[in-house]
Formats: C-alpha cells, sequence, structure tokens
C-alpha cells in the first residue's frame, strides 16, 4: 500500500469506453527507443490502458532522429512539441526529444480517463507545442523537513538533512510531467543551514541520482543558491561578486558541481532580499551578482534564476513616501539590458506578495531586454492555506491575458514569458507549490486542482479554468457528471469568494502577521514593512497615484492613467491605487462601506453554499476525499465567519456609517 494518493494518474478503470480498438499499438518516431523518457512514456501507457480498459498495447518503432542541444528556449519548445495522429490501426507518437513522447503519452492517457472519443479527438492529428520553455515548481522545502509556507505535511525530499530517493519520488516526477512540468528547483530560496551544503560532496551523489530520475520524465534539476556560499562554506570573508577570490572559487565550485550533477539545469537566486545577503552588501548592483554567476555556469549550458523579490524590509511605515509595491521597478528597472543572455529575472504576479489580488508587477511590460519568468504562489500562504478551498487558477488567466502596453500587439504577461514578445533566449513560469508528504499530496484534495492547473496552464495557457477544472476531477475524483459538475462548480467561484471575506477592493494583509491565516486587519498596519489599508475615520486606502507614491506611474499608458485616476481605476484594485473616502462611488454605483458590508456578509454566504453543496455529494465520491474536504469546509467556514464579523465590525466603528440593510454588525 502506497503512503501517498496517485491523484490524477489514479487510471480508474473504465466500464463503457467509446472505442479501445485504436489504442492496441502505437507508432513512436522521432525519439529514440533508448531514451529512457520514451521507455517510461511506454511504461505508463502500458500502466494506464491496462488499468482503466484493460488492454496490452504493442509498440513499433519508427524513424529517429536526435533531439537538438538546447541552448534557449525555442530549442526547448522545438524539443518538447508533439504530435498525436491516427493510423489505420493505432495512434501515432511523434516528437524531436523523449519528452515531447512523453507528452504524447500523457495527452492520450488523459483523453482516455477523461473518457474522451479517441478517433474523434486526434482526427486529422494533434500538434501541440508547450506555451513556455520553462514550467517550473518552486519548493520551499527546508532539509530538516519543514516547509516554508507549506500546508501539507513535511517535505518528501528530506528527513533530518538527508536527501530522501523513495518510490514517491518517482511517482512525484510522473504526477508533474503528466501536466507538462520541466523543471524542478528542490530547496528553499531561504537557504539556510544544511542547504547551503547542497553543493558539496556531502549531497553529489544523492542529487546525481534525483536529476537522473527527474530526467527520466524530462524534467530538469535546479538548486536554490546561497549567495553567500563563499563566506558560509567557501571560508572566504567575502561574497563581493567583483572580487577576483570570490569569482576563483564559484569557477572551482561549479566545475566540481557540473562534474557531480550533470543533470542540473542551474540555479534559482534570492539575494539582498528579507535579509539574505547579496551584491547590494558590496555596493554592486542586481545585475553584477547575476552575471557573474551566469558566466560561470554558461560554460556548462546552465542558467541563473534571479527573483525580484527585493525591497527595504527595514523601511519605516511612517514615511509616507516610502512604498514596498515601487520597490521591485526601482531596483530592477535601471539594469534592464545589463543582465547576460542565460540570466532570467524571476518576477512575482504583483509588486507585493501573492496576495488573493494584486495589479500585475510593472516589470511586466517594464522590462524589454532582459529574460524574464513569471512567480506564481499555489501554496496558498495568504489565500487560505490549502484549509479553504481556493482555486487559482482563474486569477492565474488574469494575469496571463493583462496587456501591458509594451508593444502594440503580443503585449499580455503570456505573450512575454512565452518569448513571443522579445523572442528572449530563456522565459518561462515557476509557481512556489502547495505539495508536501500529506497522503493526497497537497493537504487539501481540491487544492490538487491548482498543482494539476498550473502545469497544465503553463503547458497551454489558452486552457480555461473551466476546462483545467473538468479534467482534474474525472482524472482525481469522479468521471460521473453530476459530481464532476457540481466539484467544477465548487472551484470555479472559490477564488472571488475567499477574495470577498478577506479583502476589499485591492486591499490585502489584513491577515494574522506571520502565519498569513485568519483575519488581523491591523496585524500588518504598523509593520515596519509599510502600512496597507491606512484606515481612519474618513476613508481607506493607499494614494499610489502621481500624487502619493506614484507607483501608478510605474506601468506604460494607458494604464499608467487608467490606475492613477480614481474615477477610472477598477473597482477590485480601486484602493490599492487610492485612499478614498467611504462614502465615494463605485463604479458598481456602491459607496466603498457598502461594497465591504456586502461583500464579507456575501463571501460568509456563498462558502456556506459551497459546503452544502459538498455535503451534498457523500456517498457519490470516494470517502477518504469526502472526510478530507469535508473536515476542512468545516474549518473555512469558521475562517469566513471571523473574516466577516472582524473586518465588518472594524469598519463599521471606524467610520460610523450603518449597513443599508440593517444587518448585525457588532
Ligand atoms: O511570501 C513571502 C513569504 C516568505 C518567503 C518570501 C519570498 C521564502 O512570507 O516565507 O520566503 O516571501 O518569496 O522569498
Amino acid at each position: 500500500m502506497k503512503n501517498h494518493a496517485d491523484l490524477w494518474l489514479a487510471y480508474k478503470e473504465i466500464k463503457n469506453f467509446s472505442d479501445s480498438s485504436i489504442l492496441k499499438k502505437f507508432y513512436i518516431s522521432g525519439a529514440s527507443a533508448s531514451d529512457r523518457t520514451v521507455a517510461n512514456a511506454i511504461t505508463e501507457l502500458k500502466t494506464g490502458l491496462k488499468s482503466m480498459l484493460g488492454i496490452e498495447p504493442d509498440f513499433i518503432f519508427e524513424e529517429s532522429s536526435d533531439p537538438v542541444k538546447e541552448n534557449s528556449g525555442k530549442d526547448i519548445l522545438d524539443n518538447e512539441e508533439y504530435t498525436v495522429s491516427l493510423r489505420e490501426d493505432g495512434i501515432s507518437l511523434s516528437s524531436k526529444s523523449g519528452a515531447g513522447i512523453l507528452y504524447a503519452a500523457f495527452d492520450v492517457l488523459r483523453n482516455v480517463s477523461c473518457e474522451r472519443d479517441i478517433k474523434t479527438t486526434y482526427a486529422g492529428g494533434r500538434t501541440v507545442r508547450p506555451s513556455n520553455p520553462l514550467r517550473m515548481l518552486n519548493h520551499w522545502d527546508n532539509m530538516d523537513g519543514s516547509i516554508e509556507r507549506g500546508y501539507s505535511g513535511e517535505s518528501f525530499f528530506y528527513v533530518n538533512d538527508e536527501i530522501v530517493i523513495d518510490e514517491r519520488t518517482v511517482d512525484y516526477a510522473r504526477l508533474i510531467a503528466s501536466v507538462g512540468i520541466n523543471g524542478v528547483v528542490i530547496n528553499n530560496v531561504n537557504v539556510k543551514n544544511a542547504a547551503s551544503y547542497m553543493i558539496t560532496d556531502r549531497y553529489f551523489d544523492k542529487l546525481a541520482k534525483l536529476g537522473e530520475i527527474f530526467a527520466g520524465y524530462g524534467i530538469r534539476l535546479y538548486l536554490s543558491l546561497n549567495y553567500a556560499s563563499t563566506i558560509e562554506i567557501g571560508g572566504l570573508d567575502s561574497a563581493d561578486p567583483l572580487d577576483e577570490k570570490v569569482i576563483s572559487w564559484w569557477k572551482n565550485k561549479m566545475a566540481e558541481v557540473f562534474d557531480r550533477i550533470p543533470t542540473l539545469g542551474g540555479f534559482l537566486v534570492k539575494a539582498d532580499s528579507e535579509g539574505r545577503p547579496g551584491p547590494f552588501t558590496y555596493g554592486r548592483t542586481q545585475a553584477d551578482g547575476a552575471n557573474m554567476l551566469a558566466d560561470i555556469v554558461k560554460e556548462y549550458g546552465a542558467i541563473i534564476i534571479w527573483r525580484c523579490f527585493v525591497y527595504n524590509c527595514k523601511q519605516d511605515w511612517r514615511d509616507r513616501k516610502t512604498d514596498r509595491a515601487r520597490a521591485g521597478y526601482d531596483n530592477f528597472m535601471p539594469m534592464d539590458g545589463d543582465y547576460h543572455d542565460n540570466v532570467i529575472l524571476q518576477i512575482k504576479n504583483g509588486p507585493m506578495d501573492f496576495q488573493i489580488r494584486e495589479p500585475i508587477s510593472p516589470l511586466l511590460g517594464g522590462l524589454k531586454k532582459t529574460n524574464q519568468m513569471l512567480e506564481v504562489q499555489i501554496a496558498q500562504e495568504y489565500t487560505g492555506h490549502q484549509i479553504d478551498v481556493c482555486y487559482l487558477i482563474p486569477e492565474f488567466k488574469e494575469i496571463l491575458g493583462f496587456r501591458t502596453y509594451v508593444k502594440e500587439e503580443k503585449d499580455t504577461v503570456a505573450d512575454i514569458i512565452s518569448g513571443e514578445t522579445f523572442g528572449d533566449r530563456y522565459s518561462g513560469i515557476a509557481a512556489v507549490t502547495n505539495t508536501g508528504n500529506d497522503f493526497n499530496w497537497t493537504g487539501n484534495y481540491l487544492a490538487g486542482a491548482n498543482l494539476f492547473g498550473f502545469g497544465r496552464l503553463a503547458f497551454d495557457t489558452s486552457l480555461s479554468s473551466e476546462q483545467i477544472a473538468e479534467e482534474f476531477v474525472k482524472m482525481s475524483i469522479s468521471a460521473d457528471e453530476d459530481v464532476v459538475s457540481k466539484i467544477v462548480s465548487i472551484l470555479l467561484p472559490s477564488r472571488e469568494i475567499y477574495e470577498k471575506y478577506t479583502s476589499p477592493l485591492g486591499i490585502g494583509w489584513m491577515v494574522q502577521p506571520g502565519i498569513h491565516y485568519g483575519c488581523s486587519v491591523d496585524g500588518y498596519e504598523y509593520d515596519r514593512w509599510g502600512t496597507y489599508h491606512r484606515a481612519d475615520h474618513l476613508g481607506i486606502g493607499v494614494d499610489r497615484s502621481d500624487k502619493g507614491t506614484g507607483y501608478a506611474l510605474q506601468y506604460n499608458e494607458p494604464n499608467a492613467s487608467v490606475y492613477n485616476d480614481p474615477d477610472k481605476c477598477p473597482d477590485e484594485l480601486v484602493l490599492f491605487f487610492h485612499h478614498l473616502p467611504y462614502t465615494h462611488k463605485l463604479h458598481s454605483g456602491k459607496t466603498v462601506i457598502q461594497h465591504i458590508y456586502d461583500t464579507h456578509f456575501e463571501g460568509y454566504e456563498e462558502a456556506q453554499k459551497l459546503s452544502e453543496k459538498w455535503d451534498s455529494l457523500k456517498g457519490k465520491v470516494d470517502d477518504e476525499i469526502f472526510e478530507n474536504v469535508s473536515e476542512r469546509f468545516t474549518r473555512q467556514l469558521a475562517n469566513a465567519r471571523e473574516w466577516c464579523d472582524q473586518v465588518n465590525s472594524y469598519f463599521y466603528r471606524k467610520s460610523g456609517i450603518p449597513d443599508e440593510k440593517g444587518r448585525q454588525i457588532y
């Protein structure tokens, strides 16, 4: 008995499948039979088709060619593109690489698992080219087994500072490869203690083995790097990127690392952020820091992914001009074009920190000559800790579809991170993952939709939130139409509902400090990191217009003028950009204060309805899944009730303005 669920690779038996005759033979061309990824694709097809349909297919290998050497995002896409087409007596899978054959195999298994008719699905052939070259998960796993912002148990990569490789490791590679993930950073960006020694002999053998397992599923291994390694493990007294001793230490170190871990794709670096050391410590620029490492790893075909989460976390909230939201743009725009071509800047979707709603970071659409990756979070740090249901794919669709006006066309975030807008050498998308060693991997079974969905969306940004949700439910829970439609109708509105009872109007952060779950309206308000709602007896919100911190002007036109004007700014962000009286009329026709009351009562009521809908599924879904989600709904309703009561009471007491509908506010 496994200690973990199969999730969307459960391959449940399908009784009345339309026509399985075409699935008895597979023709494989492009990648060679000796490729271990092709071998894994065949194993997967055998496992899945036997389990779902009781058939044992044959495999015929046709002409094969070698994949192109990957020196750019375009090379990756050329290799990973695949085609599935119909033959007289079988199905043809073709791709330049083993990874492409594996994705093709999972494409077939997904369609069978969703009980779609295969001949119809693949009539005329289906060629899929991934939307993004790099599709990565970032684990904030610590080597002691804990997970920073982890809500699904302990790390399955580490126990007591040792790397674990077991059946779950392989199943993890299968799960994420099945949704097209091709890169994993296995350790916390806050690299500390034993993690600083990841790049030493102590861990090389295990990392090499882990890299081989991942490579067999088309996944590159990456490591988070301690920028101050020269000091912490190198015995030097400096980490200055321009210091010759530092440079030569890194040269020797990287030669050793890439010799011992040949599959390593590169490093993720968090520097000069929240107390982490970095180039600023030595009066150098972020580009100095990134380029020094990039130049050294280039000969190994590796990349440096450099996070833009840099802000002055010692700022004084009383300084009305200091604005944490400005920091990313102010720190990184001046060096646009200074980064070498195997450096990628990894940019959080918003200027603050993964709130339930933020404007899009102005770096996306600001930077024109720098490789960029988008960083989103499926670990529900501020969005419910995988207790509250919060399906984030609709939010990611909004982010990807946002027009930056950096160019006349092909200017959306999706265009930029795909490499389409600027023809970048490297680009892509990463998610801080929500996994852990819980039996169901993600705490709440329904949070699995965020892991599944992130992968599917990263691979194909044209997919809809609804289609992704449907696939997830059919493959992981049940293909029963009534069950599918009910659970999809729980997932789709859940982000808006969470926003209703925890926001309003672009105001986040009213969370328990440090924990980031549960309501505390002023918890962060007077924290050194800046104020977040600036509520007084007359109004609420932060003035980020040209009359305030000027953040709104970091955007390209027409976005800057829209955000800068309280009468044009969209309601859902108006308090992020402006300080407005409680009586201000929104586009919706409501006043700010009535919007606060209405959304918090609605949010709680709608969360109750989701829970009731789930209750109606008792006996129709696996008991273990039913109980897991049901227990979390109980906690979510208590949470939503607290938020509703505390936020409404706070703003009623602050404003003195009664609820138009006369509801009980304490
Ligand atoms: O979201 C915040 C978290 C930190 C995290 C940091 C980051 C890994 O509270 O736990 O540290 O941002 O993104 O680096």
